[in-house]
């Protein structure tokens, strides 16, 4: 089993999530915001079977766009050229691996699922 972070902006999170949900994924959203732009972004965990990522970053990238965005201008951090304007998303994604899944207090299904993650 996998977990899928993705960090996407605040605007396409909402239908991302959605379309997750729709093609039978679990997500969590977390606020965040990103550390350079110090803008408003969603952060969504989904544990996913292997086979399962290729349909996921299908959907992720359907619903993440790319947008530019301006620099404040007072910020220290300016590129190297003085760019004041940078590309941001579509969407971030980190792929992990998980040593162990359990649901507790699941009693029907609990063992299967915790097989399931073992692995992979
Ligand atoms: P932010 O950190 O606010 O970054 C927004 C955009 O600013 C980035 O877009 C990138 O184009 C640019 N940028 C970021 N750091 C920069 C730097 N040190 N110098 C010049 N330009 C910089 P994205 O790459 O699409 O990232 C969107 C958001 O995804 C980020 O928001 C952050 O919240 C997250 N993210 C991206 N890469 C990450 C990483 N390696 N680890 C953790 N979070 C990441």
């Amino acid at each position: 089993m996998k977990l899928i972070i993705v960090v996407v902006q605040w605007t396409d999170a909402d239908p991302m999530m959605q379309a997750l949900m729709d093609a039978g994924y679990s997500v969590t959203q977390i606020s965040s915001a990103g550390g350079y732009l110090k803008e408003q972004n969603v952060t969504l965990m989904i544990g996913v079977c292997p086979d399962d990522i290729p349909k996921i970053k299908e959907i992720v990238q359907e619903f993440g766009h790319s947008r530019k965005k301006f620099v404040n201008p007072l910020m220290p951090l300016m590129g190297i050229n003085g760019a004041n304007e940078v590309q941001v998303g579509g969407a971030t994604m980190f792929i992990l691996p998980i040593h162990q899944f359990e649901r507790l207090g699941y009693a029907s299904d609990a063992h299967l699922l915790k097989e399931q993650s073992v692995g992979n």
